[in-house]
């Protein structure tokens, strides 16, 4: 018997791939089809499938060409199944000519002619753009712009900002630039507001009332009324709604949390985050200190993220102290918020003009996760026990630090009509909740 193996992702699922399907069933007697698993995907840069690896599978096994279906989830994994299966020949498409030489080694290569005129992007494509208005004045602006590209199905309608000098040239001279956040929005499906947190809730509830999409960086609201508000408001719309905390969209994080919430480390006692960056806040005027991000609206948001997501918002007690750098304290340089829980207690520690070591350390009765600085571009963490012996360390590329993934999350949650985010609703009234403890002084020390 002359078994054949090919792989592939196989989404949408076209004439293209079942044209190649059976010129491959063709070349032997028995065809094994390897289906890519989603992570190995993201790994590899297909970021915009839009089916499960579930519905893939189903949609192969449908077309009845396959003897056996396998899931290909590792680099390398075709030269194990090649071994593994006694496979005789190893094919697929002829966009991929050259690339699998090296599997000459092992068994017969062969090219089979790509079917012209049809292709998976495509069809994604054809779905309806998504306008996307950029909104605010942050470099993250210019971040975002970039990571859009990678993203199918979206194209930018333009931006509103306050203040042009975040807009990087490239960024200027590529799109149309709206007078009025109005005017905006009469031209998008959907905005992203990266605008001075003090604007975000007023700009989240104009866009939503407007029947827009949103997708804001967190804080949404400087309270937890406003952000609950927001919240019912989207909900009756019919719009999407969604926080940009672009951490939560990481692979390695999403691992972590569930390596923790399984047990790995058995039960979580404490969760220590602590996120800071330098900013010469002391030279700045009054002025230019109301146009920066304090601390807690800089960086609370990450380090609070894992405390929510981990332990909930549920906490006993919690205690603020904030070093501020204005009369008003409204602009706190670093903050330490400590948390007690029912039976585990929880510290962040953030600053805006204070530089500390920024990692996340989660404490287990059995062992601990420890992810080193900048843990909020996670892409790497360790599982350190008792015994050296038994730690375990992951590494989960991260391109665009997170960014592309969030804006993923957000045009499927559109066009499924329902709420993909990664974010909990309860996490993000939480975060917005101790933002407007710190501004309106509730039970804040100062130091
Ligand atoms: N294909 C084709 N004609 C098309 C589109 C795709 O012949 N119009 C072939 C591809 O060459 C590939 C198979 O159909 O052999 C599956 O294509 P994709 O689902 O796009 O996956 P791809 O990543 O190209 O698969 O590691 C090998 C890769 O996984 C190959």
């Amino acid at each position: 018997m002359k078994k054949v193996i090919t792989y592939g992702t196989y989404d949408l699922l076209h004439y293209g791939h079942i044209r190649l399907l059976e010129r491959a069933k063709a070349l032997g007697d028995y065809l094994i089809v390897g289906v890519t698993a989603d992570d190995f995907d993201k790994t590899r840069g297909k970021i915009n499938v839009q089916q499960s690896l579930m519905e893939r599978l189903e949609a192969v096994r449908a077309t009845g060409i396959a003897d056996e279906i396998i899931v290909e989830e590792y680099e390398g994994q075709k030269i194990d199944d090649i071994r593994r299966y006694g496979v005789d020949i190893f094919t697929v498409g002829s966009d991929w000519k050259g690339k699998f030489d090296y599997l000459n080694e092992y068994c017969r290569v062969v090219y089979l002619e790509r079917t012209e005129g049809i292709s998976s992007s495509e069809l994604r494509e054809k779905k309806r753009q998504i306008c996307l208005g950029l909104v605010g004045e942050s470099l993250l602006l210019d971040k975002f712009e970039k990571e859009s590209h990678y993203v199918n199905g979206i194209v930018v309608s333009g931006i509103y900002t306050g203040n042009e000098d975040f807009l990087p040239d490239s960024v200027k001279s590529s799109y149309t630039r709206f007078e009025t956040y109005e005017e905006l929005l009469e031209y998008s499906d959907a905005v992203y507001i990266v605008s001075h947190p003090t604007k975000h809730y007023e700009q989240v509830k104009k866009a939503l009332l407007s029947g827009k999409h949103v997708l804001c960086e967190s804080p949404m609201a400087m309270s937890r009324e406003e952000c609950e508000e927001v919240y019912e408001l989207a909900e009756k719309k019919g719009c999407i709604l969604m926080e940009a905390i672009k951490t939560a969209y990481s692979t390695a994080y999403c691992r972590l949390l569930l390596l923790a919430k399984s047990g790995v480390i058995g039960e979580v006692v404490s969760v220590d985050s602590v996120c800071t960056s330098l900013r010469d806040i002391n030279s700045l005027n009054p002025l230019d200190i109301s146009n920066e991000w304090n601390s807690i609206c800089y960086w609370g948001p990450n380090a609070m993220l894992p405390i929510f997501q981990l332990l909930g918002s549920q906490y006993a007690e919690r205690s603020i102290a904030a070093h501020f750098a204005d009369e008003a304290k409204k602009f706190d340089m670093f903050t330490k918020i400590d948390f007690i829980y029912h039976n585990a207690v929880a510290s962040l520690k953030v600053g805006n003009g204070v530089k500390s070591e920024g990692e996340l350390v989660i404490s287990g009765t059995k062992g601990y996760i420890y992810v080193p600085a900048p843990w909020w571009k996670t892409d790497y963490f360790e599982i350190r026990y008792e015994n050296p012996n038994d730690n375990k360390r992951y590494f989960y590329q991260l391109d665009g630090e997170g960014i592309r993934y969030e804006i993923v999350a957000f045009v499927k949650s559109i066009e499924m009509g329902k709420i993909n985010s990664y974010i909990d609703k309860d996490v993000s009234l939480s975060i917005a909740g101790i933002v407007g403890d710190l501004y309106n002084g509730n039970q804040v020390k100062s130091f």
